[in-house]
């Protein structure tokens, strides 16, 4: 997947698929039955970023071509699952490459609307959650194990990866997250190798009624903010429903309607930035009379592994990364207008690119 992306999950008709229609602008059915969702649904969004706009004027460039998300929207997992109860767990698998899990948890009453619990509990969902993807982990490490216990046998190599494995069997088996496991750096990168799902951040969505708009604090989302904070974990309150309004909207009429409802930015923009803060990303850009692109990288990468995100032989090649700042880059009308006054620096492969970045690489071909 390119970009950031992020999966889905939550208890069956919380809103998971209304959430993804407005976010993608797609129309994956999402209806007041439990199960409405069978096969996952793929979606791209475009990060939105006025400073393209920006830059590709100065530039004069035929076109933009922004970061993305993509998200994935799958079944609602209910307790049980692991065993077969609902939709069983196997769509799990359609979530394991994603980077981020969006928890979504239903805030809002509406006596319409099927709670499969029968009532609304933020807490007690969001724990049935947790715990399902907990032993969905749990059946894909005991697999691992087996293989690497063979693999293993007489070869010293495998040593730590095979003491993480066995310390995150036990970790889990104790039901809490590969993410509270604590870890060396180095064993932190064996486990990393492995696509488990309690290792990945987690974005609490709390999905409230549109009258609990603009302040999105009723007692819901007082609970799962305070569960969220214990861990240390982000909430995003919106509501899906309205959502779903703004999508079908023009963007000023959007932006008219939101302003109205006293609200300063989409639930997908706020989804989008958390998101992007949440894993440690950041943007740098390149600009020309071809296109101006946004980049993700992490925070911390070096310009050499920021070319790399383009292209494998600008990383190999590498020879210097010429770095104006985006604010530098449009006070100055351009890059030739930066190199006039000295804004244009002259940095080499360890380099830590930062967000805003504006950069020509040069490399050997
Ligand atoms: N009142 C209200 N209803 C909502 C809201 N969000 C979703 N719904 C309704 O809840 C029902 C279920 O929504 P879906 O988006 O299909 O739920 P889901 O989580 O994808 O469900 P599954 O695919 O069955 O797991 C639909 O009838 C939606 O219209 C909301 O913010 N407020
Ligand atoms: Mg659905």
């Amino acid at each position: 997947m390119a970009g950031l992306s992020c999966g889905i999950v939550g208890l069956p008709n919380v809103g998971k698929s209304t959430l993804f229609n407005a976010l993608t602008r797609k129309s994956a059915p999402a209806a007041n039955y439990p199960f409405c969702t069978i096969d996952p649904n793929v979606g791209i969004v475009e990060v939105p970023d006025p400073r393209l706009e920006a830059l590709s004027l100065i530039s004069n460039s035929k076109k933009i071509v922004p970061a993305t998300v993509t998200f994935v929207d799958i079944a609602g997992l209910v307790r049980g699952a692991s065993e077969g109860e609902g939709l069983g767990n196997k769509f799990l698998a359609n979530i394991r490459e994603t980077d981020a899990i969006i928890l979504m948890v239903r805030c809002f009453e509406d006596e319409n609307i099927v709670h499969v619990a029968g009532k609304i509990d933020p807490i007690a969902d969001i724990e049935v959650i947790h715990l399902e993807l907990i032993l969905s982990d749990l059946q894909m490490i005991d697999n691992i194990l087996k293989k690497v216990e063979k693999q293993a046998k007489g070869k010293k190599e495998f040593e730590t990866l095979l003491g993480v494995l066995k310390q995150a069997a036990a970790h889990l088996n104790t039901n809490q997250p590969l993410r509270t496991l604590e870890l060396t750096p180095e064993e932190r990168l064996e486990l990393a190798a492995y696509p488990f799902l309690t290792d990945k951040k987690v974005i609490y969505v709390a999905n409230v009624s549109e009258s609990a708009l603009p302040s999105m604090d009723n007692e819901y989302v007082q609970m799962v903010r305070s569960y969220a904070k214990k861990e240390g974990s982000p909430v995003i309150c919106l509501s899906a429903q309205l959502e779903h309004e703004l999508s079908t909207l023009d963007p000023q009429d959007a932006k008219a309607f939101l302003q109205e409802m006293g609200l300063e930015d989409t639930g997908l923009n706020r989804l989008i930035k958390t998101a992007f803060d949440t894993l440690g990303l950041i943007t740098y850009m390149t600009t020309g009379e071809v296109e101006t692109r946004a980049w993700t990288i992490h925070k911390g990468q070096t310009a050499q592994e920021a070319a790399g995100k383009i292209h494998t032989d600008i990383e190999r090649g590498f020879i210097r990364a010429e770095v104006v700042a985006f604010k530098d880059f449009i006070d100055h009308e351009g890059r030739a207008g930066a190199r006039e006054v000295g804004k244009a620096r002259s940095e080499g492969k360890e380099y830590i690119v930062q967000d805003g970045d504006v950069i020509l690489f040069f490399h050997n071909p």
